[in-house]
C-alpha cells in the first residue's frame, strides 16, 4: 500500500483542524486530566454533552501516577468505592473502609473510561485566560495556547473556545478560577488558598463545595480546597472521584433547565 510522508502530515493536519473547528464551540470545557477532570468528563460525556479536556501536559493523570510519594498506592474511602469501580478499577479493603488502588491502574483506566465515554482529551494545551460576557455577568470559554509556547515563553496569541460550562480541575493552584477572580473583579470571586492537612475534614468539605463558583464557571477537586480555603488531604483520592462525579451532575441540572 504506497503512501509517503506528506500523506502522514495531511492526515494530522486535517484531521485535527475538523476537531479544533468542532471544539471551538463545545458543551463543557474541562481543564485539567487528573482524577476529578477525567472523572467530571466521563460522566459529563454520559450525559450527553460535547466534553473537551485541555491537559497542560503531554500525560494523563495529574497527581495519579505520584502515588503516595512515589509510592505506587493510592487510597480511597468506601463512599468512593463504586466510581472506582464503575471505571473498572481494581480496590482492596485494607483497613476499616480504606480501600487500596494501584495507581497506574487507576491512571490508566480513568482516562480510558473519559476517552470511552465519548470526551475529547487534548494534551498539551494550557488554559490561561477565560472569556466573560455581561449581564447575566459569566464565563463562557476559555482562551487556549500549546503549552510548549508558553513554556519557551514566545509572545503568540491564544485561541478561543466558546462553551456552556467551564471546569476548573486545575488542582492545587486553581488556574481557571483564579485568573477569573483576578482578571473580573465584578465577578467578586475571591480565592483563599487551601489549608493544611486534615484529610478526613477536607474530604468531606471539597465534595460539599464542589460546584458553581459564578454562571457558566464550576470547580471540581482539589482545586475546590484552594478557592475556598479547605483542607488538603494527601494521597486518599476518594474526595476527588466523588467532586469529579458531583459537578457533572450539577452542571446536567443547570444546561438541562
Ligand atoms: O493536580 P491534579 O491531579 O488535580 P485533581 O484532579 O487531583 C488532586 C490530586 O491529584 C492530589 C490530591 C488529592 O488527593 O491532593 O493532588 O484535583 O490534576 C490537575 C491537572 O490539571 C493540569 C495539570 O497538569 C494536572 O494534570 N492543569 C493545571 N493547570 C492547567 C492544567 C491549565 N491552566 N491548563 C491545562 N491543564
Amino acid at each position: 500500500m504506497p503512501f509517503s510522508e506528506k500523506n502522514i502530515t495531511r492526515v494530522i493536519v486535517r484531521e485535527a483542524a475538523k476537531e479544533w473547528e468542532e471544539i471551538s464551540e463545545t458543551d463543557v470545557i474541562v481543564v485539567g486530566a487528573g482524577p476529578a477532570g477525567l472523572t467530571a468528563a466521563h460522566y459529563l460525556a454520559d450525559f450527553g454533552f460535547d466534553v473537551v479536556v485541555f491537559e497542560r501536559r503531554l500525560s494523563f493523570g495529574g497527581g495519579i501516577g505520584g502515588g503516595g510519594m512515589l509510592f505506587h498506592k493510592i487510597v480511597v474511602e468506601r463512599e468512593a468505592k463504586e466510581i472506582a469501580e464503575e471505571f473498572g478499577i481494581k480496590t482492596k479493603e485494607v483497613e476499616d473502609g480504606l480501600y487500596v488502588i494501584d495507581a497506574a491502574e487507576m491512571l490508566a483506566k480513568l482516562s480510558a473510561g473519559a476517552i470511552d465515554s465519548g470526551a475529547r482529551v487534548i494534551l498539551g494545551v494550557t488554559v490561561d485566560d477565560v472569556i466573560y460576557r455581561p449581564e447575566p455577568l459569566r464565563i463562557s470559554g476559555v482562551l487556549v495556547q500549546w503549552s510548549a509556547v508558553q513554556i519557551a515563553g514566545l509572545h503568540v496569541d491564544p485561541l478561543m473556545i466558546e462553551s456552556k460550562a467551564v471546569v476548573d480541575a486545575t488542582g492545587h493552584d486553581a488556574e481557571v478560577v483564579s485568573v477569573a477572580s483576578r482578571k473580573i473583579p465584578e465577578l467578586e470571586i475571591y480565592v483563599a488558598g487551601e489549608k493544611s492537612a486534615y484529610s478526613e475534614l477536607s474530604e468531606k468539605l471539597v465534595v460539599e463545595k464542589t460546584g458553581k463558583v459564578v454562571d457558566g464557571l464550576y470547580v471540581a477537586g482539589m482545586a475546590v480546597s484552594a478557592v475556598y480555603g479547605l483542607p488538603r488531604m494527601g494521597p486518599i483520592f476518594g474526595g476527588m472521584l466523588l467532586s469529579g462525579r458531583k459537578v457533572a451532575e450539577q452542571i446536567m441540572f443547570d444546561l438541562k433547565k
